[in-house]
């Protein structure tokens, strides 16, 4: 598994940048949800989970952040997020840890389905043998 990248265009001029990101264009699903993280804990480590059915796409919109993918066969670390521009594409059904966030990170993640906790599978055993 290698991490999907998804860069987005930078609209300039003068004035400074703005990026735009609309659903089925920019992003491979229709986006129900938007959330960020931010003011993380230095050394805080989130996530552990995966979900069923959710597609996300995150990016960090300020600060820089690292993730950690596992789609049951190969485990990816060190996945760094340091720019507007550059989103991560994460599928259904990948383990995904957050770490080494910056003090001004603020991750933005943009989401295929509405908030449901029966879509996370928080344990890692459970989450083996569902793969
Ligand atoms: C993911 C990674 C990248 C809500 O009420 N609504 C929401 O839409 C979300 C995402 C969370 N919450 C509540 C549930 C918890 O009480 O916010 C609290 C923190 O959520 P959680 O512990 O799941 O946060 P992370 O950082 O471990 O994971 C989050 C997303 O939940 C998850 O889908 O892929 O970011």
């Amino acid at each position: 598994m290698k991490a999907k990248f998804i860069e987005f265009d930078i609209k300039g001029d003068e004035r400074g940048k703005l990026i735009a990101i609309e659903q089925f264009k920019d992003v491979p699903f229709e986006i129900k949800r938007v959330y960020y993280i931010f003011d993380t804990k230095s050394r805080v480590r989130r996530g552990y989970h995966a979900h069923k059915n959710l597609q996300q796409v995150a990016i960090c919109v300020s600060g820089s952040c690292k993730f950690l993918l596992d789609d049951g066969k190969e485990r990816v670390e060190n996945i760094i997020l340091d720019s507007p521009n550059k989103g991560l594409f994460i599928d259904k059904m990948i383990w995904r840890e957050m770490y080494d966030f910056s003090e001004d990170c603020v991750l933005l993640v943009l989401a295929s389905e509405h908030y449901n906790e029966s879509d996370y599978i928080r344990d890692s055993d459970e989450y083996r043998r569902m793969l």
